[in-house]
């Protein structure tokens, strides 16, 4: 049999090499992804948080980002672990979405002093601590609470009202939408003489707690109620069922003002049973990867994004809302 050449020997041995070569990179570029993204989401409470989750994991894998994503299930001190657990394993950026705004200075020290840049995701924190954070993607809360106080004034404007009797049921006590949106909606309203507000009460932004403060306020107040500022869509579809029990109907024996726009509250909105909701919108997963990876390449990032955000109410055609998506 003839012996293979030595020239064809070489060969072989050089295609093996590149080829393994080739491979190791291959398994290389596996290992080490472009971008180690540490994310702690506060829970599944809305149907606006699930959403936000969703879209957070379609733009990691759309732009080819390794998320770490850990649920804290409402709980302030499950998100502090997770972010020390983040630490501990040297992930590139730390995101968040922080459930109240206090107690953070302790962990994003920690974070600081371990060279992790730190985003804030949805919601913001208050601190007197420079540089712990690098900025902060979500909505303009107040401008939403600015946006359904404007409403509430045109509406009363147009029902002919001299009286406008109100009860606000809020998200969770200490968060910035809570915070922001009972600012921006009292800040707008509050030269109008027509408007009282007879009670707030924290429905936390549950269904189930919008329903309770629901039953409060109609025991208390019953149809004194002229309006139900609801901070977000949840506690508003908690609260309906327990108008309509009560013999009153949503939407026209009260103004029903909501804040998310998911799809479930626009569909109300669309059967006239709420008169206005202020969209908040969960996408922002791709300002949170796009600014992750600039972080990681040592670019400059601007302290707040805001996505732009509708409004949605019976002053419009409400037939032509498009799917919601969340
Ligand atoms: C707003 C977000 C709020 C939503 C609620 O950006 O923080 O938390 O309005 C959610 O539905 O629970």
């Amino acid at each position: 049999m003839r012996k293979p050449s030595k020239l064809l020997f070489i060969l072989s041995c050089l295609l093996l090499i590149i080829f393994g070569a080739g491979c190791g990179a291959e398994n290389e570029a596996a290992n080490d992804p472009k971008l180690l993204l540490g994310f702690s989401q506060i829970g599944a409470e809305s149907a606006w948080r699930i959403g936000n989750t969703r879209d957070i994991e379609e733009q990691a894998g759309n732009y080819d980002v390794s998320l770490m994503l850990e649920d804290a299930n409402q709980k302030q001190e499950n998100q502090i672990a997770a972010i020390r657990r983040f630490i501990a394993y040297k992930v590139d950026v730390i995101a968040f979405s922080p459930i109240v705004e206090d107690g953070w200075d302790n962990v994003l020290l920690e974070a600081k002093n371990a060279g992790i840049p730190v985003i804030l995701v949805d919601r913001d924190i208050s601190t007197e601590k420079e540089g712990l954070t690098t900025c902060v993607i979500g909505a303009d809360f107040y401008h939403e609470g600015v946006m359904a106080g404007e409403y509430l004034i045109r509406k009363a404007d147009s029902l002919g009202l001299s009286q406008v009797n109100i009860v606000e049921i809020t998200g969770t006590e200490n968060s910035t939408p809570m915070r922001q949106r009972q600012a921006g909606f009292m800040d707008t309203i509050k030269d109008d003489k027509r408007m009282r507000v007879l009670e707030s009460i924290d429905g936390d932004f549950l269904k189930s707690r919008g329903a309770e403060c629901m039953r409060s306020l109609l025991e208390s107040y019953g149809d004194k109620i002229d309006v139900v500022y609801s901070h977000n869509d949840e506690m508003t579809l908690g609260a309906l069922p327990e108008i309509e029990k009560a013999g009153y109907v949503p939407g026209s024996d009260m103004i029903i003002i909501s804040i998310d726009a998911g799809q479930k509250a626009i569909d109300v909105l669309k059967e006239g049973r709420i008169n206005c909701v202020v969209e908040c919108t969960p996408k922002l997963g791709k300002e949170l990867m796009e600014t992750a990876l600039k972080l990681k390449a040592g670019e400059s990032v601007d302290p707040v994004i805001h996505p732009d955000e509708q409004f949605f109410s019976d002053e419009q055609d409400t037939g032509s809302i498009p799917p919601r998506g969340y």
